[in-house]
């Protein structure tokens, strides 16, 4: 058995109590671990608390040093990082090492971000400063979809604004992100960055301790609100990113082989379990035949299969839940008059795997319309007219993000300009950038992630008024 929990920079014994780690693409366990116990948690917040002490005063060119050397380790172990991913989250492993490349890649840019102090100058001679000060402790609780990456969203705009933090991983995938501590490890103070594991009631531990200033996670509607709900008492801030359902609106007036391609990438990425990912297509009537012929011969040519085999383009799903859900979602679509377009190829037994399945004439109503499918299953909905459209997006009480896919930029923005949600994309999906805001309206989330504006969500506001 293995113990991971890393606090204070020591590896150490969790309790008796344990988890299983499976592969999912063949249910086979990689690892049991043992859990953290609450005393462990309270341990490794009471350590960041200390490091905290002298973590706040390190200046930022230290700070962006580490970066940078972490950001160097993450490069040089890519290999080694991407086939843990792989290994315990199922995607194939070209698009780990993505996942790692990318992580390495936004860590640099977070370093390269300047945490600005303003200046006010008052008519009657007094100069107010505005300072960004950082919280304490952070606690980060984080999912399995992109286990490496979302740690690297949550860990480093944390240091960079000079809290310490403590993760907790999914229980389905801890493997990567152990990795990921134990490297900033090698970089910062000991109790900057702690990992403690184990299921959601760990999670819970820590999210709840008194001494955690803001907890930021990624997640389930439910869980977040629940972390909400529970903040109430220490008035702790969080920063929620939470499930969606985003929208996809084709106009007439694309080119179908190629926004094909781009539309079935942004829907089926990581076998859809993302959350910006594509998950209700409408489609102009006028194309609709023609898009939905090229979206099946691109489903159609995907190799599912284990994510460490060299050809598989289409991991499995990674957990038996998701799974069981995704299919439930496909069949009662089916039931409810859906149109399955693709023919199911013959799949590996064990493993959850579920081919990208593609089903038409649906409409809302229909849960896998709306609710979020979080899998490899894309409902395609026939529309006329604009307005309608809008409407109809406008509908869900998920907020994350949508698209407009058309050559008429104009026309396209002034449909993104109406949609209800925190991120439009016209001509690309869940296509994100460090550098700009990403968060969730509605029921999708509360605060911002990536650009200074999720930075700043890491530090609170001091005003010093200077009076001569
Ligand atoms: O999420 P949970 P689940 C959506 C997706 C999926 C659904 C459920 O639709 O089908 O959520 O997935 C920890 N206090 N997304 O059940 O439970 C848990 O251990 C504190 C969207 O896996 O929210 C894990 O580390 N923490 C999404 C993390 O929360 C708790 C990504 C997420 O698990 C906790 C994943 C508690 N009470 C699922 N209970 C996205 N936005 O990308 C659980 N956890």
């Amino acid at each position: 058995m293995n113990t991971h929990v890393i606090i204070n920079g020591e590896n150490i014994q969790g309790s008796a109590e344990t988890f299983k780690v499976l592969n999912p693409a063949n249910e086979e366990v990689i690892t049991e671990i043992a859990s953290a116990t609450p005393e462990q948690v309270n341990q490794a917040v009471q350590a960041a608390t200390e490091a905290f002490k002298q973590w706040k005063n390190i200046s930022d060119k230290e700070i962006n040093n580490s970066f940078s050397k972490i950001a160097n380790d993450i490069r040089q172990e890519k290999k080694e990082i991407a086939r843990l991913i792989t290994l315990e989250q199922g995607k194939p492993l070209g698009l780990a090492e993505f996942e790692v490349e990318a992580g390495a890649s936004w860590i640099e840019y977070i370093a390269s971000l300047e945490i600005p102090v303003e200046t006010i100058q008052e008519p009657g001679g007094k100069t107010i400063q505005v300072y960004n000060r950082p919280l304490g402790v952070v606690a980060s609780i984080t999912p399995w979809n992109w286990p490496f990456m979302i740690a690297v969203w949550h860990l480093f705009p944390a240091l960079k604004t000079k809290n310490c933090i403590v993760n907790k991983p999914s229980e389905y995938t801890p493997l990567s992100t152990v990795k990921l501590v134990e490297i900033i490890n090698r970089h910062v103070p000991k109790g900057v960055c702690s990992v403690v594991l184990g299921t959601g009631k760990v999670g819970q531990v820590l999210s709840e301790h008194p001494d955690i200033a803001k907890v930021t996670f990624t997640g389930s509607t439910r869980t977040g609100q629940s972390i909400l709900s529970h903040s109430v008492n220490t008035l702790k801030g969080v920063v929620l990113e939470l499930g969606g359902n985003d929208v996809g609106i084709v106009l007439d007036d694309i080119d179908v082989d190629s926004t094909a391609e781009k539309i079935f990438g942004s829907a089926f990425l990581n076998a859809g379990q993302t959350c910006a990912a594509l998950k209700r297509l409408y489609v102009h009537e006028n194309i609709y035949e023609d898009l939905i012929h090229k979206l099946v011969e691109i489903a159609e040519r995907q190799v599912v299969g284990d994510g460490q085999e060299e050809n598989t383009t289409f991991g499995p799903v990674q957990n038996r839940m998701q799974f069981n859900k995704v299919k439930a979602l496909i069949e009662d679509a089916i039931a409810q008059g859906g149109e399955l377009l693709t023919q199911a190829p013959v799949l590996p037994e064990n493993g959850y795997y579920i081919a990208p399945t593609l089903i038409a004439n649906l409409r809302e109503g229909v849960a896998l319309v709306d609710e979020e499918q979080f899998g490899p299953a894309l409902p395609i909905i026939k529309f006329s007219e604009i307005d309608d459209v809008i409407q109809r997006a406008n509908q869900s009480s998920f907020g994350l993000g949508g698209s407009v896919w058309s050559q008429d930029i104009e026309k396209a923005q002034e449909i993104a300009n109406q949609l209800e949600c925190g991120t439009v994309w016209i001509n690309s999906h869940a296509d994100l950038s460090p550098a700009a805001p990403f968060g969730g309206w509605k029921l999708s989330g509360l605060g911002y992630s990536f650009g200074l504006d999720g930075l700043l969500l890491f530090t609170k506001k001091q005003a010093i008024h200077i009076s001569r």
